[in-house]
């Protein structure tokens, strides 16, 4: 006799969706009728697995959002593309389940007695997460990434740990641009008491705070130890009276030269050309394949530090055609002002990579050449390119061999005219 063991099957995985308009039923909120965003992560109607689709806008919700499913709560495109402004009494939001985990938004905690987002247990991903009266993340347990965690608050931290009792606890930031703008904040702040053993590890990370870019605190018989490498900080503090540990920011390839942000007053912590943190991080197992503007990481040589990776701007023209200042050639290679030889080369160069170039020589027409051009002359003359003058000797006056460097054709049709060349001639003395 056989015995067939069934197993109840779990209920299949949903997507819910939200809209900053949406008013529809809360037991579906299906794509074709969108709810609100507390209908969409109304508790009751969740299941592990599900997901729950916020479309692009400003939301708008007076009171904390609580996640304890192991659900997948995101926006569609980059974080800033979709806004949660909370203006409730507690928290932004509050995750307690390891696997769940928030992305592709921003949360801006605007009042309340709570953090931005109180992590007790879950990840945050391509977030940016703001509380303007409290700490920006607050984090016990999981993985944060690829995101900006800030506070505009006095004496708040951009990123905390705050931990008492007992037990071991280890979590992990890697590419978080964490953020203190107001007096005595700090980027990073740890701290623990009672006997907690407390590791924040941090990768390719970003602190900065007015009084300390990363602080850590210990006090009874706990410990903690923040280690950071491929990291930008630079200030740090130690307070209390247990063990606790800092990474010396000039160890463990970090760096202490501030970032360059696009606009950090107004809360942009983009990067700018330049910045020290370009290509400057390092990824591992825990690191993300792509930034809070969902651009593929690493972008150029490696990842780089902070929530962003930095792309540079598109090389002049491109297909788009927005660059239509013609390149910028020279004559890298070209005859002696005088001359017996019977062939006169040129190379040229321009400061365009994809360019061509267009030669006449003397009066001929302009006919497409490459770097290397080089035309027989008539023999015994001291220059070709030289006009005979009046005296019938050869003068130096002609015009000579000219090029132009010109854009790659701007059309797929390969043509050119032009305007999309730049003369990059050489006249004979
Ligand atoms: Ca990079
Ligand atoms: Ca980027």
């Amino acid at each position: 006799m056989t015995f067939l063991a069934v197993i109840p099957a779990a209920a299949p995985a949903v997507q819910r969706y939200a809209s900053t308009t949406g008013s529809g039923d809360p037991t579906a909120c299906i794509a074709l009728a969108p709810c609100s965003l507390p209908d969409a992560l109304s508790n009751g109607y969740l299941s592990g697995g599900d997901e729950i689709i916020l479309s692009p806008g400003i939301y708008t919700v007076s009171s904390e959002l609580a996640v304890t499913k192991a659900i997948h709560v995101h926006g569609t495109g980059a974080a800033a593309a979709t806004v949660v402004e909370s203006n409730g009494f507690g928290n932004g939001v509050a995750i307690n389940h390891m696997g769940a985990y928030l992305s592709d938004f921003e949360l801006r905690h605007n009042t309340g007695a709570g953090y931005g987002a109180r992590v007790v247990a879950g990840n945050l991903e391509r977030m940016i997460v703001r509380s303007n009266v409290d700490n920006g993340c607050e984090l016990t347990a999981g993985l944060i990434r690829d995101s900006v965690c800030q506070t505009n608050a006095a004496s708040k931290s951009g990123l905390s740990v705050n931990l008492g009792g007992s037990g071991t606890y280890t979590m992990s930031l890697r590419n978080v641009t964490a953020i203190g703008t107001a007096t005595n904040s700090s980027g990073i702040n740890v701290y623990a008491d009672g006997s907690v053993d407390v590791t924040l590890v941090g990768k390719s990370v970003i602190a900065r705070g007015v009084w300390k870019d990363v602080w850590a605190a210990s006090i009874d018989t706990a410990k903690v130890a923040v280690n950071l490498e491929h990291s930008n900080y630079e200030t740090t503090g130690l307070g209390g009276t247990s063990v606790r540990t800092i990474t010396d920011p000039s160890t463990n390839a970090n760096q202490t030269t501030a970032p360059l942000f696009v606009d950090a007053p107004a809360g942009d912590y983009r990067q700018a050309a330049g910045s020290p943190t370009i290509d400057a991080g390092q990824s591992d197992i825990f690191s993300g394949t792509a930034d809070f503007e969902r651009q593929a990481r690493p972008s150029g040589a490696a990842n780089d530090i902070g929530a962003d990776e930095y792309l540079a701007p598109p090389a002049p023209g491109g297909p788009s055609g927005a660059d239509t200042t013609p390149p910028a050639g020279k004559i890298v290679k070209k005859p002696a002002r005088r001359t017996s030889r019977r062939k006169a080369s040129f190379s040229f160069s321009s400061n365009e990579p994809g360019s061509t170039y267009l030669c006449k020589l003397d009066r001929g027409k302009y006919r497409a050449c490459k770097s290397g051009f080089s035309k027989r002359v008539m023999p015994g003359k001291a220059c070709s390119a030289c006009r005979r003058g009046r005296s019938g000797r050869q003068q130096g006056r002609d015009a000579g061999p000219l090029a132009l460097a010109c854009h790659p054709p701007l059309t797929g049709s390969g043509r050119r005219d032009r305007a999309d060349c730049r003369s990059v001639g050489f006249t004979h003395a």
